[in-house]
């Protein structure tokens, strides 16, 4: 993606929808809006230090080839105009009900969920469409659910928030915060259970880690060494809540720590840097089981979902942010790497682009599901 364009469209079309378009501190006699600055993550510093490991970064690149490089790319590419589409064709109308985009969180699925072997399983919350898509389910199959269309992922019935595919090993989707933390756990305890090398990757925002969910299954997993590698989505707000006004601690990785479980911070917004730390998790969960705690650090740059005013953030905080986008930074580097050039990412950006209107035609032209399905895989 040329630099430019990346971040013109992002900044004008995603900044005013987070923001509602109102930038300004809310007044002092409404606390619930007081805009919070989360000083937990100066990003000044996140550049210098990025800077530094630049040259790691590109050391990494050069351990790959530039077939997977490129697909991993694409994958960020492919994620990034899907929900700019989604953001696009849910104000039109087509989309109903919840809707939560991955805007600016797209390395974080990437460099975990393209370190996976067959047989491997992941499960996320509501934001998941990008995770779901990196699984192998089609894009034309996850529009066209968001659209509740017959066609769609699951028929139509579940929506934004409840993709899955237990063929390619994507067990959701969840709405309830916290929720899939105890069915991630279950999940690596089955691969231990069947004698398997397996592993689960189990996502969740900060929010959840307040949960009592969070606790129970860290302990079970590290007393019991089951293959679960969990991964804390950190783009520092629970719906308008600030993570410095939820949680006593900032450093979520250190939490490991209370259940003597391996714990890693990572930086979100390098894509190689989430790829490193899931393969080190990944090969201590192959070996013996031992569950990881990884506190991967982002921004989201959309509102909590599609019906967010976004009164508790500035503008110029999600600018601040965006200027260490996460597709420009790896492109970045893979241009000074030689790997690929200004044209290869035209490219890219033309196949997303035409494949996300495959998908968007795809929903557009696929029928609801029939009345007859009302009662059918109904279980409550
Ligand atoms: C048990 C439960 N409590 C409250 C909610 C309402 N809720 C939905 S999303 C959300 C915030 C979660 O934030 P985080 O875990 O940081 O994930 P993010 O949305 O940032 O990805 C809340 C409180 C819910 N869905 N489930
Ligand atoms: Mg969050």
């Amino acid at each position: 993606m040329p630099k430019t364009a990346a971040r013109q469209k992002t900044e004008t079309k995603t900044t005013k929808a987070a923001t509602n378009g109102n930038n300004k501190t809310a007044p002092k006699d409404a606390p619930e809006n007081e805009v919070v600055e989360t000083g937990i993550y100066d990003v000044k510093q996140a550049q210098a230090e990025f800077n530094k490991r630049r040259k790691s970064q590109i050391a990494s690149i050069k351990k790959l080839d530039k077939e997977f490089l490129g697909e991993m790319l694409y994958q960020m590419i492919l994620g990034r105009l899907f929900e700019r589409k989604c953001a696009e064709v849910y104000r039109m109308g087509k989309i109903g009900g919840f809707c939560h985009l991955y805007i600016g969180q797209e390395a974080i699925a990437v460099g975990s969920m393209m370190a996976l072997k067959e047989g491997d399983y992941s499960i996320t919350s509501y934001r998941d469409h990008v995770q779901a898509m990196i699984a192998g389910i089609k894009p034309e199959a996850v529009m066209a659910e968001l659209y509740g269309k017959a066609t769609g992922n699951v028929g139509g019935k579940g929506g934004s928030m409840h993709m899955f595919s237990k063929e390619k090993g994507f067990f959701g989707g969840h709405g309830i915060v916290g929720g899939q933390i105890g069915v991630g756990t279950g999940m690596a305890y089955a691969q231990k259970y069947k004698g398997t090398d397996n592993v689960t990757l189990c996502f969740f925002g900060e929010a959840a880690v307040n949960q009592g969910i969070f606790h129970e299954s860290l302990n079970m997993a590290q007393l019991w060494k089951l293959p679960c590698i969990y991964i804390c989505e950190n783009n520092q707000y629970g719906m308008g809540t600030s993570q410095k006004r939820a949680m006593s601690i900032s450093n979520i990785a250190k939490k490991a720590e209370g259940y003597a479980m391996a714990g890693e911070f990572v930086d979100g917004m390098d894509v190689m840097a989430v790829r490193e730390a899931t393969l080190r998790a990944i090969e201590r969960a192959r070996k013996d089981g031992s569950p990881t705690l990884l506190e991967i650090r982002a921004y989201r740059y959309m509102g909590h979902s599609m019906s967010d005013p976004g009164k508790y953030r500035t503008t110029e905080e999600i600018k601040k942010y965006q200027e260490r986008d996460p597709i420009i930074l790896f492109q970045d580097s893979l241009k000074e790497a030689k790997v690929f050039t200004d044209k290869d990412f035209e490219e890219f950006v033309a196949r997303a682009t035409a494949e996300v209107e495959k998908a968007v035609q795809f929903a557009d032209e696929s029928p609801f599901p029939d009345e007859s399905e009302l009662f059918t895989d109904v279980f409550a």
